[in-house]
């Protein structure tokens, strides 16, 4: 079980965040690239994903996010810097083959740059713009482009298990970013698709690092009554 207080690698998570966003904060990765190597890691709880940021979150994290990740006299931000980093620790997470290496790593980009940003702001859109007049509209918008990228990494992945070969950081962060799609139509549209992330979502590391990041919330969950 990779939490353990007394690691070298430091992951900042959150204490609290709203219901909606448990399972689906962005520490999430990291400790799923972490529970895939088996590599130990503590964490560091920041009070909440909103309102006022610590001095020392924003010291770490210019945009007081998470995940921070540190390790010993390093310390980074940004999840795709964050797994890169940690890739080059293990062959299971990036191969060192160079020509496979620089298609995980470009899987890696396409899931950050050309895939979550539509996905993202759908979400966005669901929460943020709740009860404005404009919300459907501005839905509207944004739903074709997720559309037409979802459509295009569907024939990309074709009937192959994993985007390359064999499961790579490109594939977590993949399944990291589609299992966030806010519309069921989304991913449903795209049987090889939906049944890509299953695949991801039932590796014993991704569901240890979710009881992870969900236990942390438990155990900050204000008493009631
Ligand atoms: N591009 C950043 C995004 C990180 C991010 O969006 N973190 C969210 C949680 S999932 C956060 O901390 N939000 C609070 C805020 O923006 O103030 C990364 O990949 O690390």
């Amino acid at each position: 079980m990779p939490v353990d207080p007394g690691s070298a690698i430091e992951v900042t998570a959150y204490e609290w965040v709203p219901p909606m966003a448990k399972g689906f904060v962005k520490d999430m990765r990291v400790r799923w690239a972490l529970e895939e190597i088996g590599l130990p890691y503590r964490e560091r709880l920041f009070g909440g994903a909103g309102g006022e940021k610590a001095p020392e979150h924003v010291a770490d994290q210019p945009f007081g996010q998470v995940p921070v990740y540190k390790e010993g006299d390093l310390s980074m931000f940004e999840s795709g810097a964050i797994l890169l980093h940690i890739g080059e620790k293990d062959e299971r997470l990036l191969p060192r083959d160079p020509a496979a290496r620089t298609r995980a790593i470009s899987w890696m980009f396409a899931a950050l740059n050309s895939i979550e940003p539509f996905i993202q702001t759908l979400f966005l859109m669901g929460f943020a713009a709740e009860g404005k007049e404009w919300q459907g509209a501005a839905k509207d918008v944004v739903r074709p482009f997720a559309r037409m990228r979802l459509a295009q990494l569907s024939t990309a992945l074709a009937d192959r298990e994993w985007l390359d070969n064999r499961f790579t950081l490109g594939d977590l962060l993949m399944v990291d970013v589609l299992r966030a799609a806010p519309e069921d139509t989304l991913l449903a549209a795209h049987p090889n698709l939906a049944a890509y992330v299953e695949r991801g979502m039932a590796r014993p590391a991704f569901k240890a690092a979710m009881a992870a990041q969900l236990s942390a919330f438990a155990r900050h969950e204000p008493a009631t009554a």
